[in-house]
């Protein structure tokens, strides 16, 4: 028993030795924090992470909105859309930010859900995410519908709180790369360099823009 608790200690102290923090805030060109930014952080060294991202993820077509309005999962995830309106909707998946005017529209997808009946299942449609890099959601009837799905091939990846943080408590010592996302911000911004180690890595990343506010 007394031997036991003693390896598990000494585990304890290794896996804290090979990890570090990693926080991260993120400010909007007016110095303002922003939420739903998304934060990717990419060690040199390899390692696994304690929060992996959901290998499944859902988005529902709601009062004509994508909900949410930013999804964060990770390569080969299997998202589900489903249309809870009662009228007929569309999901047009394409690559977003500065890769839309590269991409050519290659690499997308679409689906047509029908609306919701009265006392009946809504429809739904599946799509298994294989492309790494952030998605534009939108529906070829109604333009105002607008949503992202970023799809991370890093492990250590968060979405920003209201505070316009990401903290991660996991990274494996040594350097590492910090990329940052935001619905708005059409310009890549340059990936960050910090290094993981004994004491908290912190950064700050701004934009160049002012996300535009959802309508609620
Ligand atoms: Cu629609």
């Amino acid at each position: 028993m007394r031997k036991a608790f003693a390896s598990l200690t000494l585990l304890a102290a290794a896996t804290a030795a090979q990890a570090g923090t990693v926080s991260v805030t993120v400010l909007d060109k007016d110095g303002n924090p922003v939420a739903d930014a998304v934060v990717v952080v990419v060690p040199a060294a390899a390692g696994a992470t304690r929060h992996p991202l959901p290998a499944a993820a859902t988005v529902s077509q709601l009062k004509m909105q994508f909900v949410p309005a930013v999804s964060l999962v990770p390569l080969g995830a299997r998202m589900t859309f489903v249309n809870n309106d009662s009228w007929e909707h569309h999901v047009r998946g394409s690559a977003a930010g500065a890769a839309q005017f590269t991409s050519g529209g290659v690499g997308g997808f679409e689906l047509r859900l029908d609306g919701k009946p009265e006392g009946k299942a809504a429809k739904s449609g599946e799509v298994v995410m294989d492309k790494a890099g952030p998605v534009l959601l939108g529906c070829h009837i109604h333009g105002s519908m607008r949503g992202h799905v970023y799809v991370s091939d890093s492990p250590w990846a968060q979405k920003t709180s209201p505070e316009g943080q990401a903290v991660f408590d996991d990274v494996p010592d040594g350097a590492a790369q910090v990329r940052v996302w935001q619905a708005d911000q059409l310009i890549d911004l340059p990936a960050r360099a910090v290094t993981a180690g004994a004491s908290p890595a912190r950064l700050t990343v701004q934009l160049q823009v002012v996300p535009r506010r959802r309508r609620v």
